[in-house]
């Protein structure tokens, strides 16, 4: 495959940004090779610099569900575009995406759009502290909330593909209130809440681990965390900005049928631009700015491109058809890869949940952070690059989820299967 346009951008962009990329996946160091430059997006397809095309299975880290360029949010984006950019002033466009949410997502009572998932998660953590007046949180480790300082302790997604400590830089002060419990460990949560429980302002949790690959909650799990929430009187904050309209159309709170305090989104429901979103219940919102005292704010939080790109994203999804067509498509294609692994005589565990999976090299089930980083790692690293010769862009981290899109159809599924096998094959004979 020739990748000469991409490797002279890439030389280019490492004069201008830290490890030539400006997010550090993007570099493909867990990988080998280099980053492949991007010149568009068509339906299922990536089309780098060079010319080469590849089914697309990160799909810009989860948003496009729709695939790329799909008519209509062009068209949405479009048409707002002509009429201004940005206006730092409200208009309806945030209503009717407010209450797009709001008909997939009931209990999200009121809620705040920001633009990212990191604004949205660091802000529903002011929130939490704010309204109880505590300051101890916990999360858990592998999973990845966005890069505030509090949270990057023990953290998911590119901190771990990297093998970074907690990163410097990091005051022990910020991150001093973070209490980090293994994921899936329901005794731990309990002694932890037994000792500390008073002193908890919030739990977050990505109700699907998504950022250290996509590892399910244990049955149980999700209830334990609501229960031990409320009697001690903590917020449950469900990071939904991955799951949300990917493991179900309402999200893993729709799924699992657990209701949080307050939820973070993003993602999907920007249709692929910048966007992040945190809401819940109307008595915590309420102590939002202006409404109360705790103070949030962002120039260009509620961007009419974004709203129109994601109402146009949540329109599409309101014929349930298309989402569960994508999620028949996801556990078509998981149910393969275990097929041509038995045939090929690879060992791997693949985990999916509604239209996001991942293909762990391990034969050990994965359940927390422990589990998944005995994955091998080295392994996944060539079947990316096998996978990539072959025409198949998948996440270049073990850790990180995949996701298809209403345009991976089966032309790009058998083309895709056909890929797995030939890689199989290749990794068989070592
Ligand atoms: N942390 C993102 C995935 N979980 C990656 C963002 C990016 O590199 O675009």
């Amino acid at each position: 495959m020739d990748t000469s346009k991409s490797q002279q951008l890439f030389s280019a962009a490492q004069q201008l940004f830290p490890g030539g990329v400006n997010s550090p996946v993007r570099a493909f160091r867990a990988v080998g090779g280099q980053p492949l430059f991007i010149d568009r997006g068509q339906g299922a397809y990536l089309y780098d610099v060079d010319g080469n095309g590849f089914v697309d299975f990160v799909l810009s880290w989860g948003p496009l569900i729709l695939g790329h360029s799909h008519p209509a949010v062009v068209a949405a984006i479009t048409e707002t575009a002509l009429r201004g950019t940005s206006f730092g002033a409200p208009s309806e466009l945030e209503i009717k995406l407010g209450r797009l949410i709001q008909a997939f997502m009931p209990n999200l009572e009121m809620l705040r759009f920001v633009n990212s998932g990191t604004e949205a998660t660091m802000t529903a953590l002011r929130l939490a502290r704010a309204y109880t007046g505590r300051s101890k949180i916990v999360k858990f480790e592998g999973c990845y909330h966005g890069h505030a300082d509090m949270l990057l302790v023990k953290a998911g997604s590119g901190v771990a593909t990297l093998g970074l400590p907690d990163s410097p830089g990091v005051p022990a002060a910020s991150a001093g209130d973070t209490l980090v419990v293994s994921f899936n460990d329901i005794p731990a949560l309990e002694m932890l809440f037994n000792q500390k429980g008073h002193e908890i302002a919030a739990v977050i949790v990505e109700p699907v681990a998504g950022n250290m690959g996509v590892v399910p909650p244990e049955p149980g799990f999700l209830e334990s965390l609501r229960r031990l929430t409320t009697e001690c009187g903590a917020l449950l904050i469900f990071d939904e900005v991955m799951t949300g309209f990917r493991v179900h159309l309402g999200g893993a709170q729709a799924l699992y049928g657990i209701q949080p305090d307050l939820t973070t989104l993003g993602k999907v429901i920007g249709g692929g631009l910048p966007v992040g979103a945190y809401g819940g219940r109307k008595d915590i919102m309420q102590m939002v700015a202006p409404s109360g005292p705790m103070y949030q704010a962002g120039t260009l939080s509620g961007n009419p491109l974004t709203m129109a790109a994601g109402i146009a994203t949540l329109e599409e999804l309101r014929n349930p058809e298309i989402w569960n067509n994508i999620a028949h498509t996801t556990t078509r294609l998981g149910n393969e890869v275990c097929a041509a692994a038995k045939d090929a005589g690879i060992k791997v565990v693949v985990q999916q949940v509604g239209t996001m999976f991942t293909t762990f090299f391990t034969d050990l089930p994965v359940k927390d952070w422990s589990s998944a980083k005995l994955a091998d790692t080295s392994k996944y690293a060539e079947f990316f690059r096998l996978m990539l010769e072959e025409g198949v862009y998948l996440a270049p981290s073990q850790f990180e989820a995949g996701f298809l899109s209403s345009v991976h159809g089966n032309i790009e599924i058998e083309k895709s299967i056909n890929a797995i096998k030939i890689a199989f094959h290749h990794l068989a004979k070592g």
